[in-house]
């Protein structure tokens, strides 16, 4: 299978038949690749060269390790436009799958000074603080907390929480959602976001703190999410000047 002639590496080319051999799904997310022994006799190398290969594919995402148990293949990432201002309800619809929420806590507090002066109100106004797990197939992707001012949605209850917040500020406050200031950092998932999440300890995370403002500049949402960097990407289009 493999090309000895080549001037391709063998680990290159055997990087490359295993892409190839998860495109065409005979692989499947979750499932284990043969072993070291296995792969050495199909493609008739060291054991050293087929470590590299997989070595490579582990750094590059595409296969995983679990200590004691094997290499794995890897979930495709979720593909996240940084271009439109959505929601994850509606996200998750548009790829097809079953959008769902965990509400781990609804509770008000006052605002202190950082956040107040983020949502444009009064250190010390009432804000809703929510945390959400938010699930895709009943997977979960991302926890979310959210900071709302109270005055602007007084009649916000767990119930509307528990579905889409933006359908609600859309269509029951008749609110329109105009831009948002994001931004994004790498962090690595602590006691309550692994559990959350149901991920290792010091799983890759990706922050996100999202600041919503309605068309009339209105900050109404300041957002602290913690996505799974094993199961997202985030692409944006960027032009010279
Ligand atoms: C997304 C937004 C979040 C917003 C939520 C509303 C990011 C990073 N965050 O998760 O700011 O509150 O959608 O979702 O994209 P919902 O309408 O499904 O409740």
């Amino acid at each position: 299978m493999l090309n000895k002639q080549s001037p391709l590496p063998m680990y290159y080319q055997i990087e490359e038949d295993i892409r190839q051999r998860i495109a065409k799904q005979e692989f499947f997310p979750g499932e284990a690749i043969p072993s070291e022994r296995s792969l050495t006799e199909t493609y008739d190398v060291s054991r050293m060269t087929v470590r590299q290969a997989v070595n490579n594919l582990v750094q590059e995402g595409l296969l995983y390790r679990e200590k004691g148990k094997g290499t794995f293949i890897a979930e495709t990432k979720m593909e996240q436009p940084l271009t439109g201002l959505t929601s994850f309800t509606e996200d998750m619809k548009r790829r097809g799958l079953k959008p769902g929420n965990n509400l781990l806590s609804f509770d008000v507090k006052e605002a202190g000074s950082k956040l107040a002066a983020k949502l444009q109100i009064e250190a010390g106004e009432r804000v809703f603080e929510v945390k959400r797990v938010r699930l895709a197939d009943e997977v979960p992707m991302a926890l979310e907390t959210t900071f709302i001012p109270y005055a602007l949605m007084p009649g916000l209850t767990q119930a509307h929480i528990q579905q889409s917040f933006y359908a609600y500020v859309e269509s029951e406050l008749g609110l329109t959602i105009g831009r948002a200031e994001q931004a994004i950092e790498a962090s690595l998932a602590d006691e309550a976001e692994a559990d959350a999440l149901a991920i290792p300890l010091h799983a890759a995370l990706l922050g996100i703190e999202r600041l919503t403002f309605t068309t009339d500049n209105t900050p109404f949402e300041l957002v602290q999410s913690a996505y799974r960097a094993d199961r997202y990407k985030f692409l944006a289009e960027i032009k010279r000047n």
